[in-house]
């Protein structure tokens, strides 16, 4: 099985502001972390982040035909692009949108997602842990339905 982790715009920061918010783990823990994990469960994982809209959608589309899987914390293109949207759907991999934040209990605007109606499932409010806990869903959702 062969993942994919996308996290988009200001995610390269985490770990060095708004902690309360955020956690105090790097992208760099967060991505170790789901690497062990998947080393565990025999699984390759890629990692990618990009503040750029335009190279987050150039990596959806090499993904076709190469992983089963995508792992995305879109950031704030999740609550405004309907450019990644497109390009998940039409790369037909199935995905987990992920949040560090429950994205639901702050300004109204983080509520909507262009990305969530399409997504195998959510993981939002965890900090850290939503990226282990969207590992564990995806891995059981590519299991039982192959
Ligand atoms: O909670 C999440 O994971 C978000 O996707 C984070 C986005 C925000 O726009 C979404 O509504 C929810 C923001 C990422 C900003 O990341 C930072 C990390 C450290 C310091 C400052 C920003």
């Amino acid at each position: 099985m062969h993942l994919l982790l996308l996290n988009g715009p200001n995610l390269n920061l985490l770990g060095q502001r708004e902690p309360e918010i955020y956690g105090s783990m790097t992208l760099k823990d967060i991505e170790s972390q789901l690497q062990a994990k998947s080393i565990e469960e025999g699984i390759e994982l890629e990692c990618f982040q990009s503040n750029f809209e335009g190279a987050l959608v150039e990596r959806i589309h090499e993904a076709m035909g190469q992983v089963q899987g995508i792992l995305i914390n879109a950031g704030a293109f999740t609550h405004t692009s309907i450019a990644l949207r497109d390009a998940l759907l039409s790369a037909d991999i199935p995905y987990v949108e992920i949040h560090l934040s429950n994205t639901h209990s702050r300004e109204s605007f983080r509520r909507h997602s262009y990305l969530v109606d399409r997504a195998i499932g959510i993981v939002s409010g965890f900090g850290g842990v939503s990226y282990l806990l969207a590992l564990d869903g995806m891995v059981s959702h590519l299991r039982n339905s192959h």
